[in-house]
């Protein structure tokens, strides 16, 4: 029988696309998310592909204006919230998991899902989704957020803490400094 063929292409297209595409700091972001979450994986048990794989394409969409975001989403029929609207940065993650399954191949919904709902969580998120959202975080090129060094050790002893801490953090930063909180992240942070 013919031997299934595996798709280890796969991570080097994506790495020679990001590298393109993305601003040396940004990749450099990109490549610690990639690895921070799969250490997590390891620690948490979650499949060590699916994260290296989100982590490299979180922000596969960042590159992109805010008109260009508003664009895309018209031209593809992705939804626009009011909040997202005014912030068509918080667009990113919707968009990135569309790119990820159109222009990589990707089907695997709970890889889309932690791209998709990266920046502002969701509730119920599936591991993997935790994962991305707190290795985004805690990456270490990541250095100007409060109690960096606590939340990351948390996040490899209690994963739930460790987000619960990150979106109360994010929702006082978003408060001081009168930024729109987007419902999800309240909705997250209550769930
Ligand atoms: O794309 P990154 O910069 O790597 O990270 P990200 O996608 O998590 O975006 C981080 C920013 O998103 C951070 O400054 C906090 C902000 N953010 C998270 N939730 C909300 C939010 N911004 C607004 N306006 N509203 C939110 O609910
Ligand atoms: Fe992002
Ligand atoms: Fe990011």
């Amino acid at each position: 029988m013919a031997k299934k063929k595996e798709k280890i292409f796969e991570i080097d297209e994506i790495l020679d696309f990001l590298k393109k595409k993305q601003s040396e700091k940004r990749f450099h972001h990109t490549l610690g998310v990639a690895y921070t979450a799969t250490a997590l994986a390891m620690c948490h048990g979650e499949d060590l592909k699916s994260a290296e794989i989100a982590g490299l394409l979180h922000d596969v969409a960042k590159p992109l204006s805010d008109e260009e975001e508003l664009d895309f989403c018209k031209d593809n029929n992705l939804e626009i919230s009011e909040i997202e609207k005014r912030n068509p940065f918080l667009l990113h993650g919707k968009i990135g998991s569309f790119m990820a399954e159109e222009k990589f191949g990707i089907n695997d919904k709970n890889i889309l899902n932690a791209i998709c709902n990266h920046t502002t969580g969701r509730p119920g998120m599936s591991l993997l989704e935790k994962i991305i959202y707190i290795a985004d975080y805690i990456e270490p090129s990541r250095k100007i957020q409060p109690n960096l060094d606590e939340i990351r050790k948390l996040a490899f002893r209690n994963i739930d803490k460790a987000l619960i801490w990150i979106l109360k953090d994010t929702l006082e930063y978003l408060e001081n400094k009168g930024g729109a909180i987007d419902p999800m992240t309240q909705r997250t942070y209550d769930y």
